[in-house]
Formats: C-alpha cells, sequence, structure tokens
C-alpha cells in the first residue's frame, strides 16, 4: 500500500516497524511444514491527512480468513457474557420484536446472534470463513458463507431493511474499506442503526498493545479517522461507548445523515480526547515506538532469567497477538515450553514462526510451569479465576503488556 485506505493520502509516516512475521492465525501442524517458512511485512504507518492506522503491506483476504480459520469467539465466557448484555440492551433500545430482522457481520460462529434468537427476534449472519459460519449454521443461525460489500447488500435489497447492523471487531480486518461501509449504507434501513466495535487506537498507543498489530488488522481505528469515512457514504456517528473488552475498545452507533437520529455530545468528547494521543504526533509515535523496544529487551531479559535459575516456562492462551509478541521478541521454544488454548481447534499444532507446541489445559498440571506467560492479556481476569489451584502451588502469572510484570 503506498496510499491511505481510506482517504487514498500517500502514506510516509512509519508508526511502527515489526520486521517481518507469520501470519498469526494459520497455526502450523508440523514445525517441518512449509508454511511455516512464509513471514510477511509488519509495518504499520499513519495517514498524515486523516489519522487512519494501516499496515504498509496487504494480504489477500482469502489467505488469512480461510475455512479453517481457528478464532472461535466462543471460547471465552466474559466475551459470550459481553454479547449478551449487548443483546439485551439493542432489543429493549430499538424496541426489536419478531417482525425485525438484524444482520450481523463476521458472525463467526453464531455466538451473538444466538441471543437474538433467543428474543425471538429474526437474524441473519453473514461470515466469509466457512469453518465457523457452519458452527452457526449447526446452531440454526441462518448465515451467508461470503465476505460482505456492496455486492452482498444488493443481494439483499429483497429483504425487510434490517433495524440493526452489527459489526464487532470486522472493521479492521478489510482491505477495502469504500466497499465495506458502502454496503452497510446500501443495507441499513432509513431509520436503522448500525453499531461497530472495535479496539481503540487510543489504548494501542497509552498501553503498548503493539501486539495487535497482525495482517488481518489491515487498520488500527479511531473516531477521528472514521468520520470522513463514514461521511463519504451519507452516514453519521452519533454515539461513542467506551468498553472493557480487547485491552479498551469503543462501540459507535451510526445512523443514515438524513435519519431523525441526533448526535450525542459522547462524539465530541472522543475527538477531544483522541486529539491528545494523535498518532500524527511526533512526540506519541517516537515514545511509542522507544516503549515497544524497552518491553522486548524486559521481557527477554525476564525469561532468560527465570530459564538461567532452572524454572519452567510456559504460556497461556494461543492468541493471535501471542504470535506477534512472542516473533518481534525472538521468543521460541527454547524459552517456551508450550502454550496452552482451550479450543480444541488449536491444540496439536504449533504457533507459526516460534513453532511452540499449542496444547489443553491438562498440561499444566502433568507438566506444570513455575513461570506462566499469558498471551491473551486481556482475558487475565478470566483467566486466572480458572488457575487458582496452580497459583496457590506456586505458579506466578507474567504479562508482557502494557508493561512486563507479574501479577
Ligand atoms: O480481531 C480479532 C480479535 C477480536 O480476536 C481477531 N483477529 C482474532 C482474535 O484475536 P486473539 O486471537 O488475540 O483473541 P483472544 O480473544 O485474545 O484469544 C484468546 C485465546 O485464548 C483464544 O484462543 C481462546 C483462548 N482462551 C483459553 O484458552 N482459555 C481464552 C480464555 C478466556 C480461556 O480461559
Amino acid at each position: 500500500m503506498v496510499s491511505c485506505r481510506s482517504c487514498r493520502s500517500e502514506l510516509k509516516l512509519t508508526l511502527i516497524d515489526l520486521g517481518s512475521s507469520p501470519i498469526a492465525n494459520n497455526l502450523i501442524p508440523s514445525t517441518q511444514s512449509m508454511e511455516e517458512m512464509s513471514c510477511f511485512p509488519l509495518c504499520a504507518k499513519t495517514c498524515e491527512n486523516c489519522s487512519l492506522v494501516q499496515l504498509s503491506e496487504e494480504l489477500p483476504r482469502e489467505t488469512l480468513f480461510r475455512s479453517d480459520y481457528v478464532y472461535h469467539s466462543s471460547y471465552s465466557s466474559s466475551w459470550l457474557e459481553h454479547s449478551r448484555s449487548y443483546v439485551t440492551k439493542m432489543v429493549k433500545f430499538l424496541n426489536l420484536s419478531e417482525n425485525d430482522l438484524v444482520v450481523e457481520v463476521a458472525s463467526n460462529d453464531g455466538y451473538l446472534l444466538q441471543f437474538f434468537a433467543d428474543s425471538k427476534v429474526q437474524v441473519l449472519g453473514i461470515e466469509p470463513a466457512a469453518g465457523v459460519a457452519n458452527l452457526a449454521i449447526a446452531k440454526n443461525i441462518p448465515t451467508m458463507i461470503e465476505f460482505f460489500g456492496v455486492t452482498t447488500a444488493k443481494k439483499l435489497t429483497k429483504n425487510p431493511k434490517p433495524k440493526l447492523i452489527i459489526g464487532n471487531n470486522v472493521l479492521a480486518h478489510v482491505p477495502d474499506l469504500h466497499d465495506f461501509i458502502e454496503g452497510f449504507s446500501i443495507l441499513v434501513a432509513d431509520e436503522g442503526i448500525i453499531t461497530f466495535e472495535f479496539p481503540h487506537l487510543l489504548n494501542l498507543l497509552k498501553n503498548n498493545q503493539f501486539d495487535t498489530i497482525y495482517h488481518e488488522h489491515y487498520s488500527y481505528l479511531s473516531v477521528t479517522a472514521l468520520l470522513p469515512l463514514m461521511a463519504r457514504y451519507k452516514l453519521k456517528i452519533i454515539n461513542v461507548e467506551k468498553l472493557p473488552t480487547h485491552g479498551g475498545s469503543l462501540r459507535v452507533f451510526i445512523a443514515k445523515n438524513e435519519s431523525n437520529w441526533a448526535t450525542d455530545r459522547s462524539v465530541q468528547i472522543m475527538l477531544k480526547e483522541e486529539a491528545q494521543y494523535d498518532p500524527r504526533n511526533k512526540k506519541i509515535y517516537e515514545s511509542f515506538q522507544k516503549n515497544i523496544l524497552n518491553l522486548k529487551s524486559n521481557l527477554v531479559n525476564e525469561l532468560l532469567r527465570g530459564k538461567e535459575s532452572k524454572k519452567r516456562i510456559a504460556a497461556y492462551g494461543a492468541a493471535a497477538k501471542g504470535v506477534t509478541l512472542l516473533n518481534y521478541c525472538g521468543i521460541k521454544s527454547d524459552l517456551i515450553d508450550y502454550v496452552v488454548d482451550l479450543n480444541p481447534n488449536k491444540q496439536g499444532n504449533f504457533l507459526p514462526g516460534c513453532q511452540i507446541p499449542i496444547v489443553g489445559s491438562d498440561t499444566l498440571v502433568t507438566n506444570p510451569p513455575d513461570i506462566l506467560l499469558i498471551l491473551a492479556w486481556n482475558l487475565s481476569n478470566e483467566i486466572k479465576s480458572q488457575l487458582l489451584n496452580q497459583l496457590n502451588g506456586g505458579m506466578k502469572m507474567l504479562r508482557a503488556i502494557p508493561n512486563v510484570e507479574y501479577f
């Protein structure tokens, strides 16, 4: 990419260059496989015009969201709870009933739409990764297996227009933002609402969340960058909510410009807050780069110290962000024996690049570590509550984000 995927300005400013890294969710079945060899540049640039942060190189979406896509939304109980409470809120807010249609784009395994279906609201999922989409279909969640954009939106114009369209953690995953947003503007009812949730760039910058930079995430989002993109398709952001999920996310509410929905003051408040941490500001991006280098050296030194004093070290959560962290820091299976993940589709594989085997939680009992590096730091509380026995037995939990520390 030489130009911004939103405003098309030339991209000159580097926020951070993480070298090259393998595709985070393409786990490898064996350390000998050819796929293990493939690494691609991982460099985030900032658009000096519209402030959108984005990867400088773009991999084809078909390479990333394959039929065997391993991220299943239903493996976190706190994420399911978050989804359930959103549904309760939206059913009340929009007075949704069996006559209304709710569409979710990137509906994964039906983790969210199942709660709307329980409330008797009509639902439709759109999900390109066939494996997870078929799990939703098996739960009776009607799901179209395709990438969303103008073509899909036009196919659906014969249906009643959805009163609500949802895009949770999908905006970052879209190479062609114009086609995607135009699709929403075609599909949504005149007085309908669109909600998007996405990890907030502000937290990435403030809390050193550089590990959320990987090829699947083409963009890193803020209200500042989204406003002009929405305006181009006659859409307005009417409300912004802060969420604790994924290390601090935003939920934005969007409506048609010509609708009766009024814009809440939360939008202006957020723009002011973002201006304090603008990625175009030299002071901000230079200190971010310095922090990431410090973090790398602190983490490697801490693990080496552990190894020297004969501690057994393992990791928890074969999260996509863990692949960025470990590969950027050059941490491999010589330092970390294994990584635990509850998702059976991940177990038996290896993290790409660093070649660490993924195992089930029983290994924590059969081969207990002294130090457990939590890669899914966004789910720390949920994970900690499962590991009380091991923690009482002396195991220590370590995290790298926002800083390297035991907790
Ligand atoms: O945008 C994305 C975000 C929203 O989710 C995707 N591109 C992919 C994914 O990112 P991630 O892989 O970094 O997500 P998580 O949710 O941090 O992954 C956590 C991993 O840990 C999952 O594989 C499930 C696993 N897990 C576990 O083994 N035991 C999770 C919990 C809560 C547990 O108790």
